[in-house]
C-alpha cells in the first residue's frame, strides 16, 4: 500500500514511522511511504507556503497552490490516488471501521494542515476529511500518523500475527480483558500513610483461573471480563459488538444481576 504524506514538517515523521511494526513494514516495502515537505512546492525564494487571511483576523492560512503542487507531483510520480484526506476538526471522525476501509485503498494522500486553517479551495482537490477527535492540535501531523498507523495494520503482513488484528478489542467491538504475565505474585509497597516509616506491602496476585490450565474456563473468563468492562465503561459499544451465544448469555447475566460490571 502506497501513502504519500504532505507536510511542513517532515521530520515529525521520521522517527514514529521507523519504529516497531509500521517501521518494518516501511522497511520491507510492505507499506511504501513517502513524506513530502511542502515546502519544496514553493515557487518564491523565501519558500513561503501562509500568508494573512482574506477579511483579516488573526493568524496565518495554509496557501492553496503550493499543496496543488505537491499533489500534481505525486500524480506524476506514483499515480492518481485513491483518496486525499485532510486531518481537520471540521473532518467526519476516524474510526476502526474507517480504517478497515481505507486499508483496502491502494494509494492514500495525507494533507497536514497547520496555522488556523488551510485555502478553502484545496478542498476541491480533498476526497475526505477526517477528525481523530474533538480537540485542536498544532496541525495534522499527529492525528495522519495516527491514521497511518490505524489503516496500516490491516494492511495483510504488516501485523505478524493476523489473529492480533482479527481478534483487537475494536474489530470485535468489545473492550480488552485483562492481561498479566510473569510473576504470579508482585509486591506492591505503599509509605504508610499516618506514619512514614510504616511501609505496607500488597501482595498482587494473577487471577486463579489463568494459572489453572483450564482453557474453556479461561476463555469463559475472558470473555466475562470483556462484556462486563464494555458494560461499565462503554456501553454504547455493545449496540455493534458482534457477540456469539455464550457472550450474549453473559450479557443478560451481568445486566439482570444489576451488576456494576467493574469486574
Ligand atoms: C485554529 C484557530 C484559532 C482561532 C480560531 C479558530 C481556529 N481554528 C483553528 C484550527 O482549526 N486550526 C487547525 C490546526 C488548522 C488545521 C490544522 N490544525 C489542526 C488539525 N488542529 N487539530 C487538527 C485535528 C485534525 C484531525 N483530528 C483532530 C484534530
Amino acid at each position: 500500500m502506497k501513502f504519500d504524506i504532505v507536510t511542513i514538517f517532515p521530520a515529525m515523521f521520521e522517527r514514529p514511522l521507523a519504529e516497531g511494526v509500521i517501521g518494518r513494514a516501511v522497511e520491507r516495502g510492505t507499506v511504501d511511504l513517502k513524506v513530502r515537505d511542502l515546502r519544496d512546492f514553493t515557487t518564491d525564494r523565501h519558500r513561503v507556503v501562509d500568508d494573512v487571511p482574506y477579511g483579516g483576523g488573526p493568524g496565518m492560512v495554509l496557501k492553496a497552490e503550493p499543496i496543488f503542487r505537491a499533489l500534481d507531483a505525486i500524480e506524476a510520480e506514483r499515480g492518481c490516488p485513491a483518496a486525499v484526506i485532510l486531518t481537520s476538526p471540521q473532518g467526519i471522525r476516524f474510526t476502526q471501521a474507517e480504517a478497515q476501509r481505507l486499508s483496502r485503498l491502494p494509494h492514500i494522500v495525507l494533507l497536514c494542515g497547520r496555522y488556523e486553517g488551510v485555502d478553502e479551495r484545496v478542498r476541491e482537490r480533498v476526497t475526505e476529511e477526517l477528525s481523530i477527535g474533538d480537540y485542536i492540535l498544532s496541525g495534522g501531523e499527529l492525528p495522519a500518523l495516527v491514521i497511518v498507523d490505524a489503516v496500516a495494520r490491516y494492511v495483510p503482513g504488516v501485523v505478524g500475527d493476523e489473529r492480533s488484528v482479527a481478534e483487537d478489542s475494536f474489530t470485535r467491538g468489545l473492550l480488552d480483558f485483562p492481561q498479566y504475565t510473569r510473576p504470579a505474585v508482585v509486591e506492591l509497597r505503599k509509605a504508610g500513610s499516618a506514619d512514614p516509616a510504616a511501609v505496607d506491602i500488597t501482595r498482587l496476585a494473577v487471577p486463579d483461573v489463568l494459572l489453572s490450565g483450564n482453557h474453556a474456563e479461561i476463555r469463559r473468563w475472558r470473555k466475562r471480563q470483556a462484556i462486563s468492562r464494555t458494560l461499565a465503561r462503554r456501553p454504547d459499544l455493545l449496540a455493534d459488538a458482534v457477540l456469539d451465544d455464550e457472550e450474549r448469555q453473559i450479557l443478560r447475566e451481568l445486566q439482570d444481576g444489576g451488576d456494576d460490571g467493574r469486574d
